[in-house]
């Protein structure tokens, strides 16, 4: 019973979870703190605050407290010993930021173990919010961030990314402007992810080697903070006061920060050599969530998608993301990431099942089996032409399209490409034009990342890993493949909704018990069980189909710009 156990924590949008393993990375105890159900004193909705009028989008930070007291608590409540506890790790929504007063690092030393976080640190903050990934209040600081390398091109090849609404740099120099004393008050500005970390160190963490990545301030190739980001985002106060705020940034994402902060050790009985790892992102985090190979694909089918793919190709591009990888130097983490995703699905399944006048037990019962009795592409024979569409309930980041939709159809022999909904039997046929829109969108985007399996196969993911909410619907799982590929197949995590919290846990076994220089895959692949964590779920590389859907994602592209096209014509 004293084997050691590890515990990685999720600060998400919506909830924070712990979840606790084991060395042979078998789950032992999981805890969860839903923000809108179980916290008290905060009118938040889906876990966040709004200010519509100004676009923003933030989230109360002693909300954050609050949940790992209780989510400490509980685990305690369950039985866990924490004194088996060796190493503690975290992921974070990536982009939010935290804003540290003066007395921070005072407050954080002096933690008294016979108080609650929420009590002590409520004072520790300059701004008693964090801005969300979901805030989009910071056009004019993207306008400033795309230009100030020529433009959003070589923005990307600097930080891996264009400049983004939710970014934390564009959000930093809002900030400056719009809380000029504030910010200068404010000693420290952590991501969310090192915010986590910073509570069980007692004093402030430095930014994640990946997780930096989502400020639009990181240049990846030079490794270093880009000088004339940062001289952009300290707004009037100067680069230096800027560079205090944020702090070094250590290359290993399985350094020994430092033990766990006493309060911890009196209050829950942890013990003294229990050392804190480098928290990350929510989404580098996913990608530990098993010994991801670079030819393997994960897509995360939650609120919004998104597709990760761990390479060794820097290949950045505005369309897409590139992160240092958050274990392997040498390594990147690719993403793509949708607004929009569950909610349209929901949609398209609500109005097959008013069309029906149904309600199924299994609320998406009529909308897989109509997905997949409607023919690929919606083609009744292979002379009919391909029904293609966009369904954004959202304003979408891929591309950047206001909420709407569009219904297409686009005959390959030709290349003739109609904005129509003639043939379209609707609801009915968006069962199956949804998933592909969103499948096609995503290998039109990660193609060029994709090798040839050999044999003279077309270029594919080896395998696609399916977590999140919609991994459990297997209409999805085979569409997905069908478009997607996958020579082995289309798989799904055991553990459903808790890829993130796991993959931050595994970094904290990698973290302590690593051999010098052994990496992350090697490690966890070497205790990974295979039969027991995934399971198959649909076939994925179909000789034929494959190539089939190649044709429409070149419709596809062709529709995109059309309708980027309308929407640039229309501002004009
Ligand atoms: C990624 C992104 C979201 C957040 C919240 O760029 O904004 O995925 O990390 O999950």
């Amino acid at each position: 019973m004293s084997s050691p156990l590890y515990i990685g924590f999720d600060l998400s949008t919506q909830q924070l979870k712990g979840l606790v393993v084991n060395s042979e990375l078998k789950v032992e105890y999981v805890a969860k703190f839903d923000f809108d159900a179980d916290s008290h004193g905060f009118p938040i909705k889906k876990g966040v605050l709004n200010n519509e009028a100004e676009h923003e989008v933030f989230a109360p930070v002693a909300l954050w407290l609050q949940a790992l007291d209780s989510v400490l608590e509980n685990l305690r409540k369950q039985g866990l010993d924490f004194s088996r506890v060796k190493g503690i790790s975290a992921a974070g929504q990536q982009h939010g930021s935290v804003y540290w007063g003066p007395n921070a690092e005072q407050l954080l030393r002096n933690l008294d173990a016979g108080k609650s976080l929420e009590t002590q640190l409520e004072g520790a903050f300059s701004h008693p919010y964090s801005p969300n990934w979901q805030d989009s209040s910071t056009q004019q600081e993207c306008n400033e961030f795309d230009a100030a390398l020529g433009d959003p091109e070589h923005l990307a090849q600097a930080s891996g990314s264009k400049a983004h609404h939710r970014f934390t740099g564009p959000q930093i120099l809002r900030f400056t402007r719009k809380h000029p004393d504030v910010y200068q008050k404010t000693s420290r500005i952590s991501l969310v992810s090192s915010f986590l970390a910073s509570l069980f160190l007692g004093h402030i963490a430095p930014f994640d080697i990946s997780d930096v990545c989502g400020m639009n301030l990181w240049n990846i190739k030079k490794g270093a903070y880009d000088d004339q980001l940062i001289e952009l985002c300290s707004g009037v106060f100067g680069v230096e006061e800027l560079k205090r705020k944020l702090g070094e940034v250590p290359e290993d994402g399985g350094l020994h920060l430092g033990p766990v902060h006493a309060y911890f050790v009196e209050r829950f009985g942890f013990s003294t050599d229990c050392t804190v790892i480098p928290a990350t992102g929510d989404n580098p985090a996913t990608i530990l969530a098993l010994p991801l190979r670079p030819s393997d694909a994960m897509v995360s089918l939650g609120t919004s998608t998104t597709f990760l793919m761990s390479t060794p190709s820097y290949k950045p591009d505005p369309a897409t993301h590139f992160f240092n990888h958050p274990t392997t130097p040498g390594l990147y983490m690719f993403m793509l990431c949708y607004k929009n995703g569950g909610l349209a699905r929901e949609h398209v399944r609500d109005a097959i099942n008013d069309a029906l006048k149904d309600t199924p037990a299994q609320p998406w019962a009529n909308f897989d089996k109509v997905a997949l009795q409607t023919p690929a592409l919606g083609q009744q024979n292979a002379s009919s032409p391909m029904k293609l569409g966009l369904f954004f309930p959202r304003h979408e980041i891929v591309p950047n399209i206001r909420k709407g939709q569009w219904r297409f159809t686009y005959d390959p022999s030709t290349g003739a490409l109609k904005e129509t909904t003639d043939g379209w039997n609707n609801p009915q046929d968006e069962a199956r034009a949804i998933v592909e829109s969103q499948m096609i969108s995503l290998r039109l985007r990660s193609r060029g990342l994709t090798q040839s399996p050999g044999d003279g196969l077309p270029s594919q993911p080896r395998r696609v890993y399916l977590v999140g909410g919609g991994s459990k619907n297997k209409a999805i799982a085979k569409i997905a493949g069908e478009i997607l590929g996958g020579v082995e197949g289309v798989y799904q995590l055991d553990i459903g909704d808790n890829a993130c919290a796991l993959g931050a846990a595994y970094k904290a076994v990698w973290g302590i018990e690593r051999q010098p220089g052994q990496t992350f895959e090697s490690l966890i692949g070497e205790r990974w069980k295979e039969e027991e964590f995934i399971e198959k779920i649909a076939d994925g590389y179909q000789k034929g189909v494959y190539e089939h859907y190649g044709k429409a994602v070149e419709g596809f592209e062709k529709m995109e710009q059309q309708v980027l096209q309308q929407e640039a014509d229309m501002i004009a």
